[in-house]
């Protein structure tokens, strides 16, 4: 089922750069898109609430008299959650929440002179608008993947938004339901890049954020791509994508399994398998043959399997395999090989990493602790994935006393010369004027 490419007896032939371009990756244009919502993001920038509302009506199909949630909804939401659905949900939050809070940074105080400090004080970003997904997959669990950290971080106001079901005209109740046990109170029915603009921008029912944050359809990420700089963003968030490093060892059902899990997302997800031996790649699509046409979501599945962006590279060893993953930056890496966890360490670029077939990327996704918003396209070469970080500034906070610039007066003046910037100089000289 997988696409097969070869690397046996060639991958040293290659260039980091020949290598990435030889790997399958979906391209995605977000630039075409932003083209097509500028108007909307300019309508919203300059009529605020009512153009929200014709969005909506145009978008969501939902006519809203107010956009913003009422309270009572959240609590019944809570209120309906069957005791299973409440504990599983509750386990992922008490999870995130236990792996993140370790994340908070101390405030870091250095003397680099006498009388000369540096404090870097670590701050929340004050407002946060958080955007949660409807459409193909409504995901409560990403919910809780950004609301934990900025929480722990110490973001102050956290506003959510989601698309309205058109038979309610409120967010899923799944997401409300996790709302309300997150204490998360603002909440706004409101989907795709109108919710952006309307964070971004404010209106007079929501006050303009400082940072965006959370996954979205191309159309929502190209929205973050405006906004940004007028407020932080998170991350462009693109399909998701899995890749698993397996030797013969492994077990060919469990990786089976975990290719068809994130192609279930979406039907341009990729999945894709490195291998040094031929016979677990065959056992892998023996066992994708026989397991996708039983998914409940087939179609998407096989055509995120079978799309350019999947495939299976056959290298000649596990050393390969862990270049061919670095090349690649996966979001998600899987390592089913003996001594996987020494693999794992050896892996420079990745999303995150699932160590040993009994932790698979769907333990991740819900309830292992780990956050699950992730680098994908290759971003994992250069950034993480979401963290209490992501809501924190370092301020750094200089404090020089008369002696401690006076020692060093000499040197900023040399410089500042040097840049031909004399009155730079001057700034510290006038201070020791008789
Ligand atoms: N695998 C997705 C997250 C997710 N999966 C949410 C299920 N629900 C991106 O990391
Ligand atoms: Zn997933």
């Amino acid at each position: 089922m997988l696409r097969r490419l070869s690397l046996q007896g060639t991958i040293t032939d290659y260039s980091a750069s020949e290598l990435r371009d030889l790997l399958p990756r979906a391209t995605f244009d977000v630039n075409a898109a932003l083209h097509q919502i500028q108007p909307l993001l300019d309508d919203i920038a300059q009529r605020g609430t009512p153009a929200v509302t014709d969005a909506v009506a145009r978008f969501d199909q939902v006519e809203l008299e107010r956009l913003r949630v009422d309270p009572a909804a959240i609590d019944a939401a809570v209120e309906k959650l069957e005791p299973a659905r409440r504990r599983a949900y509750q386990t992922a939050i008490d999870r995130v929440r236990q792996a993140h809070s370790a994340q908070r940074l101390p405030d870091i105080h250095t003397q680099v002179a006498p009388g000369g400090y540096i404090t870097e004080r670590y701050v929340p970003v004050n407002r946060v608008g958080l955007y949660v997904p409807g459409g193909l997959a409504v995901l409560a669990s990403s919910v809780i993947m950004n609301a934990v950290p900025a929480q722990i971080a110490g973001v102050e106001q956290l506003a959510v938004t989601s698309p309205p079901q058109k038979d309610t005209g409120l967010p899923d109740e799944g997401i409300l339901a996790v709302c309300g046990l997150l204490g998360l109170e603002e909440v706004y029915a409101v989907g795709g890049p109108a919710a952006v603009a309307m964070f971004a921008y404010g209106t007079d029912e929501c006050d303009p954020v400082d940072m965006i944050c959370g996954p979205g359809n191309i159309y929502v990420t190209a929205a973050k791509r405006a906004v940004r700089g007028l407020v932080g963003i998170d991350a462009e968030a693109g399909t998701t994508e899995i890749a698993i490093i397996a030797d013969a060892e492994a077990n060919a059902a469990h990786v089976a399994a975990d290719l068809i899990s994130q192609a279930e997302h979406d039907p341009a997800a990729a999945s894709v398998l490195i291998t040094d031996s031929v016979a677990l790649a065959d056992a892998v699509d023996n066992e994708l043959a026989k397991r996708v046409p039983l998914t409940k979501h087939h179609a998407r599945i096989h055509t995120a399997l079978t799309g350019e962006q999947s495939g299976t590279i056959v290298v000649d060893d596990i050393d390969a395999a862990v270049r061919v993953a670095d090349s690649y930056a996966a979001e998600h890496l899987e390592i089913h090989t003996v001594d996987a966890a020494d693999i794992a360490m050896r892996i420079r670029n990745a999303g995150a990493i699932f160590v040993g077939t009994y932790t698979p990327v769907s333990l991740g996704d819900y309830c292992a602790g780990s956050n699950h918003i992730l680098p994908t396209g290759g971003c994992a070469r250069h950034s993480s994935g979401l963290s209490v970080h992501s809501f924190l500034r370092g301020i750094h906070v200089v404090n020089y006393s008369q002696s401690a610039l006076a020692a060093v007066a000499e040197d900023v003046v040399t410089f500042a010369n040097s840049e031909d910037l004399p009155s730079h100089g001057e700034a510290v000289s006038v201070r020791f004027e008789a």
